[in-house]
């Protein structure tokens, strides 16, 4: 049931009224997500209302830690973004500071405003989410002065990773689009940008001891699709902007199926009897593989290849893919595949059906097909990444019968609404959830941004916020609040019929 806009959010609603679209926000309140809906994806987890209101000019003064480098590089590119000064001694103080871990953990944060803007957190990048959190609060565009309802603000992520799966490999996606999914990403608290690097119809990273990888499966995609590859230099270039902004860069190279990109670059990986060795730009899955019985060409293969994507990227999990293929060795593979990973010093993940596997326990699981029997890992200890595809493969439609969308998962599409009713609280030894974009169909940047948004925002909420605090109704409100943001950061979201 919807009710007046509670006083303490007026000032705020005043301010937001410069602002055409922000003027119909609708704040709604309701018991599960506490007295007030504020306007901020993801929910936090607590939200107190305190009884008067911060009103501001266009100054602050600022106080930030030598230690929180991220958060106050993103605190004052944002003031000075929208034309907030920083001055000495005239406006209320922003200041961030470190504190206790236990209270916060290694990402929340406690956001105060009342006289004065306090953020506390045990890191430099649950400072980082405090100011992220500050921005929602804020109109899009510069005003002459600021009104903000005095609050507390306690907040930490149900899940350690919330990531998102952008598969650059059937269609190639530039680097300035990965660089603003960072960006996007990162305003929203998601902190996983799992890159799909390889696959049947291209090889997108650059590896110095195979180089035709990229001279020949670089040169390839699907049908329709972009070509092209990221060097080495590029992407550990990625890799710090998203490092600066708390998202980790997980690379995946898919093995030993998905692999006709490498077989056409070097074509000593397939089996003698393969007859198939040139590039492809099919859609069809599940024909190729490195040649199991030929572990020395394979081995030395995918040794060669894992040992350079751990030297371009830091993430402590490395992907190795493992989907679709049947071949007798398989398990075999997955098994010393994620070992070669484990060597070098980093976790290994895997689709689920690498679960067939004698793989170490702490190895991550990621499921994507809701029929998959997953128990016998979880017995093991294995935890999982949720990516089950009816809720979170957003390659599939916004609605049922959207052109150039994939059905085979859930033929009436992935609305956003039932996005957001996954539920990743009805699994056991969850380490966190990811939704996937695959590229099949989605050749374009505005493509990919109407795939993508807003029904990664559902992704974001339901990583970070408990389930007691989630609820679509509001969801909606306050995505419809946030809209002018998504506008300012030029994303081409899709735009639901019902919406004006
Ligand atoms: C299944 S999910 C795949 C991908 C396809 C995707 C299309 C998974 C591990 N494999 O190869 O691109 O479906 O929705």
């Amino acid at each position: 049931m919807k009710r007046l806009i509670p006083t303490l959010l007026v000032g705020l609603i005043t301010t937001m009224n410069h602002d055409t679209s922000m003027a119909d926000m609708n704040i709604e309140s309701g018991p599960s997500a506490g007295p007030v809906n504020l306007p901020l994806i993801p929910y936090p987890r607590s939200v107190t209302p305190g009884p008067g209101q911060l009103r501001m000019a266009g100054n602050v003064t600022l106080s930030t830690p030598d230690e929180a480098e991220n958060a106050s590089r993103a605190l004052r590119e944002w003031l000075a973004d929208r034309g907030i000064n920083v001055s000495m001694d005239t406006g209320p103080r922003i200041s961030l500071s470190l504190g206790d871990a236990q209270t916060h953990g290694a990402e929340g944060y406690r956001l105060s405003i009342a006289d004065d803007i306090r953020i506390e957190a045990a890191t430099d990048t649950g400072l980082f989410y405090g100011v992220q959190t500050l921005r929602q609060l804020f109109p899009v565009q510069a005003q002459p002065g600021y009104t903000l309802p005095h609050v507390v603000i306690d907040d930490r992520p149900e899940f350690e990773w919330r990531g998102n799966m952008l598969d650059v490999a059937r269609s190639f996606l530039p680097l300035e689009y990965l660089r603003a999914h960072i960006d996007r990403m990162s305003r929203f608290k998601l902190n996983r940008l799992h890159l799909h690097l390889s696959d049947d119809q291209g090889w997108r990273v650059e590896i110095k001891a195979f180089p035709k990888l990229t001279e020949v499966g670089g040169a390839s995609s699907v049908e329709g699709g972009r070509s092209g590859f990221y060097t080495q230099a590029e992407l550990r270039e990625l890799v710090a902007y998203g490092e600066a902004r708390g998202v980790i860069i997980v690379p995946e190279i898919d093995l030993p199926g998905h692999t006709q990109a490498a077989i056409a670059s070097y074509p000593e990986l397939a089996c003698p009897d393969v007859t198939n060795l040139s590039t492809y730009s099919g859609v069809e899955v599940g024909f190729s593989k490195l040649c199991l019985t030929q572990p020395e060409t394979t081995y030395s293969f995918t040794e060669g290849v894992l040992t350079e994507i751990v030297d371009i990227f830091p993430s402590p999990y490395i992907h190795i893919g493992g989907d679709e293929i049947k071949d007798p060795l398989y398990a075999e593979f997955i098994g010393k595949a994620t070992r070669i990973v484990e060597s070098l010093g980093r976790t290994a993940v895997a689709w689920e059906e690498a679960s067939v596997a004698d793989n170490d326990p702490g190895v991550l699981l990621q499921l994507w097909n809701d029929e998959y029997d997953i128990q016998p890992a979880l017995d093991r200890g294995h935890r999982l990444i949720l990516s089950p595809c009816s809720y979170t493969y957003f390659d599939h439609g916004n609605y049922e019968g959207q052109p150039n969308t994939y059905t085979w998962c859930r033929k009436e599409g992935v609305p956003m609404e039932r996005a957001y009713q996954f539920n990743p609280q009805s699994y056991s030894q969850v380490h966190g959830v990811e939704s996937a974009m695959w590229s099949e169909l989605v050749h374009t940047d505005a493509t990919a941004d109407n795939r993508l948004w807003p029904r990664v925002l559902t992704t974001a909420e339901i990583g970070w916020s408990p389930a007691e605090a989630r609820n679509y109704e509001q969801f909606l409100d306050r995505l419809e609040a946030l809209r002018p943001q998504l506008d300012a950061m030029g994303i081409q979201y899709y735009r639901p019929q019902a919406l004006p």
